[in-house]
């Protein structure tokens, strides 16, 4: 008996629409994990030549070798990497992004890798705290949560947004900002590598960053959070931020 094409098209379009995330027993089945990240966030992820790199690149490997799995890589731009999600073309997204209220209406949030936050650097000495951004040019990646919070301090002259974070580090070395909002160790690793009259003042915000994986795959969202305790633990953790920061970055 064939079915009725019309019938057919139904139950495919049905499978289409309820279809779910991989769950963590199905992705053990299949031995690889797809996981996507930026590769433009150096210390946490950048490419070195060809090779995706980084401590949250390494962290990954490392969490999924516990969880005993391969690792595919996808590198995609920032304000790609949680709709892929939701449509199911990757399983995971490390690309150090804060938890927030909005985000996690969208994603499944697993424990945070890290603690950190977003901080001002500047050229001009009197730049440091929130305050001193009144009248002032401050440049952004979009999509972040430095974005979020620069734009509710009133007083900030103009926020320009940049595709990556890099270019909004451009924009401030090449003096066509007053002001670049990054993350702390983003910002620390810049001025270590490249300091250029820049220097580093106070958070404007703290957030927790966490891997994510689609909304509701609980599975997988614990066999994470199980591997990176056991690795903050077994001193795995520490040795590789160490490694990257020559300090331990882990929230307390
Ligand atoms: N932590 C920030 C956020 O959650 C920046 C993420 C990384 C940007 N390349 O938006």
């Amino acid at each position: 008996m064939t079915l009725p094409k019309w019938l057919a098209v139904l139950v495919l379009a049905s499978v289409a629409v309820t279809a779910q995330a991989r769950t963590f027993e199905e992705i053990k089945k299949d031995g690889k994990i797809v996981i996507a990240s930026e590769g433009a966030f150096p210390p946490f992820n950048y490419f070195q030549g060809p090779t995706l790199s980084g401590f949250e690149i390494d962290l990954a490997n490392a969490l999924a070798k516990r969880m005993g799995l391969q690792v595919e890589w996808r590198a995609l731009s920032f304000d790609a990497l949680l709709a892929g999600l939701r449509q199911d073309r990757w399983d995971m997204v490390i690309a150090s992004f804060g938890i927030t209220d909005e985000r996690s209406k969208a994603v499944t949030f697993s424990s945070p890798e890290y603690c950190s936050g977003g901080i001002i650097v500047a050229k001009d000495p009197a730049i440091r705290a929130s305050k001193d951004l009144a009248g002032k040019v401050v440049a952004v990646q979009t999509g972040t949560t430095y974005l979020e919070n620069v734009k509710k301090l009133s007083s900030v002259k103009e926020v320009k947004n940049f595709p990556r974070d890099t270019d909004a580090r451009s924009a401030l070395a090449n003096g066509r900002v007053d002001a670049w909002v990054t993350d702390k160790f983003v910002a620390k690793a810049a001025l270590a590598s490249n300091p250029g009259g820049m220097h580093m003042g106070e958070f404007v915000f703290v957030e927790r960053i966490a891997p994510a994986v689609k909304k509701g795959n609980a599975s997988l969202a614990k066999a994470l959070d199980k591997a990176l305790a056991e690795m903050m633990a077994d001193g795995s953790y520490g040795a590789l931020s160490q490694k990257y920061f020559g300090e331990d970055i882990r929230c307390r």
